[in-house]
């Protein structure tokens, strides 16, 4: 009798230096024109305490948190208009990294965009707002390093510290879609391609 025993383990993909520097200041200068449509704000928890961070969102939803939760919503908070469009540049690459990891009907719904100052971070928690899960969440680092932290299903699970550089792409898909994570520090004057410091972090979501 013969059989083949496969394991198969889902890490983090973590590509290190992947954009090139002009393609870098592409998707920024696409985040900039986003942000004169769509605003970046400063998103409240449910418990009404603001972010270290500001947000706004591109495509035809963006994530929102305030008093009743979060939730995805295809109206700007502070606008009251939907968001714009994903810009070509954001929507071909994540489609190219989509479809680099299998997921060939990969649909990019929305990409949230965070700016964090030299003092921003973020708390661990799980993305689950999307009702599906399955696609993977593909995330775009800019601007100065940050010092990011995952860990495992459990909120009291150890985690982990990973360096993220300008120009680094994370992919989380299968088993990693749910770990909990967070930014725990951004490392002030490590990058200048962003005029005014700091770093932003978009991330590419399937919501539906
Ligand atoms: C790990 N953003 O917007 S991106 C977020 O750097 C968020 O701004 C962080 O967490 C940032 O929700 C981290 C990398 C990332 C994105 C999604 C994940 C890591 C993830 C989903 C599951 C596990
Ligand atoms: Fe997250």
């Amino acid at each position: 009798m013969e059989f083949n025993l496969v394991f198969e383990v889902y890490f983090m993909i973590h590509l290190q230096q992947y954009l090139s520097l002009e393609q870098q200041s592409q998707v920024i200068q696409a985040c900039r024109e986003v942000a004169r449509i769509s605003p970046l704000y400063t998103p409240k928890m449910p418990s009404g305490k603001p972010f270290n961070c500001q947000q706004t969102s591109c495509g035809s939803y963006g994530w929102i948190s305030d008093r009743s939760g979060y939730r995805y919503s295809e109206i700007h908070p502070n606008t009251g208009k939907q968001f714009a469009p994903i810009p070509e540049i954001i929507y071909n690459l994540s489609k190219s990294l989509a479809t680099q990891i299998g997921e060939l009907d990969y649909i990019p719904q929305t990409c949230l965009i965070n700016y964090y100052k030299s003092s921003g971070r973020l708390g661990l928690h799980q993305d689950n707002s999307e009702q599906n899960l399955k696609p993977a969440i593909i995330s775009i680092s800019l601007g100065d390093d940050a010092v990011f932290l995952v860990g495992g299903t459990k909120r009291s699970d150890a985690t982990k510290e990973i360096l993220l550089k300008s120009g680094d792409i994370i992919i989380m898909n299968s088993e990693s879609r749910l770990l909990f994570h967070g930014v725990k520090k951004i490392i002030p004057g490590t990058y200048n391609l962003l005029k005014s410091g700091g770093r932003l972090n978009l991330t590419i979501r399937q919501v539906y």
